[in-house]
């Protein structure tokens, strides 16, 4: 008899999106026939990445940005391509087998209320720079330190915040819909922004890489199943950034559970009953 197939654990960082895409990865995966066991809500980027290295997932969804900048501490690059070959190369030296690069690019965005844009005359990050020592920043609690985060914005744009109120990643849009802050350290895909109306300043000095969604899996459990591989790399190249932002609306927005969100999508492409 067959011996009984391990579950393959999939992880996830702590923030809507990634819920919803586990939870896209993992169903996609059981509809094939392969066991998953979810963990989800792991904590930020470096946790996730831990759990990775520690055998305690053996897959989670990361951002290629990300991957380069917080995880490999390299230079920044601006080409997509360049990105995904180089953080692919490195995490194969690690064991863990960079699947292929979805279309959803999820990098920063930074919002604020359009009545705050029209105050203080905000189109770009560098119209922020004249004022933001008069604002507070709402943000989740990695955007303090990461490399790409509050200290890149120092160095690029000389923006520092009057202040800053860490919060849940989930809490930010209730935050500066009750005026507790005049600034949110968006995600570009938030369903939040739009259906709030709120304003996106420019990065105009291209200071944040792309940050598109790839798969990351232990090459052990890659090798194990010959079935897991194509599967995910399937339900990669369905993935955009304008469903993706709907996805992640229906469930900041609408309160949907991600598990359904995740079924719905996979139904509509055929990949689930
Ligand atoms: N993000 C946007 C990335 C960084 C930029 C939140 C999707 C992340 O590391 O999770």
């Amino acid at each position: 008899s067959a011996q009984a197939q391990t579950a393959v654990r999939v992880g996830s960082k702590d923030f809507t999106e990634q819920f919803v895409l586990a939870e896209i990865y993992a169903q996609a995966l059981e509809a094939a026939g392969v066991k998953t066991e979810k963990k989800l809500n792991l904590g930020g980027t470096l946790i996730a990445q831990k759990a990775l290295e520690e055998k305690q997932i053996d897959f989670y969804p990361e951002y290629t940005g990300t991957m380069l900048l917080v995880v490999l501490k390299a230079q920044t690059m601006s080409d997509p391509k360049a990105v995904y070959d180089k953080v692919k190369a490195a995490y194969a030296k690690m064991g863990l087998a960079v699947l292929d690069q979805s279309n959803l690019n999820n990098g920063y965005s930074i919002v604020v209320k359009p009545e705050t844009a029209q105050k203080y005359q905000l189109k770009t990050l560098s119209d922020l720079a004249r004022v933001s020592k008069q604002l507070k920043l709402g943000a989740g609690a990695e955007f303090r330190d990461r490399i790409d985060g509050l200290p890149a914005m120092k160095a690029t744009y000389n923006i520092e915040f009057g202040d800053y109120l860490q919060m849940a990643v989930g809490l930010r849009y209730q935050a500066i819909q009750s005026d507790q802050v005049q600034v949110v350290n968006g995600y570009s895909t938030d369903g939040m922004i739009s259906s709030l109306g709120l304003t996106r300043l420019k990065d105009d000095k291209n200071l944040w890489p792309p940050y598109y969604v790839v798969p990351v899996i232990r090459q052990q459990v890659l090798d194990a199943n010959p079935k897991i591989g194509p599967v995910l790399n399937r339900v990669s190249a369905l993935l955009d950034e304008s469903s993706m932002a709907k996805m992640n609306y229906q469930v900041d927005g609408e309160k949907r559970e991600p598990k359904a969100v995740a079924h719905d999508f996979l139904k509509s492409k055929g990949l689930v009953k």
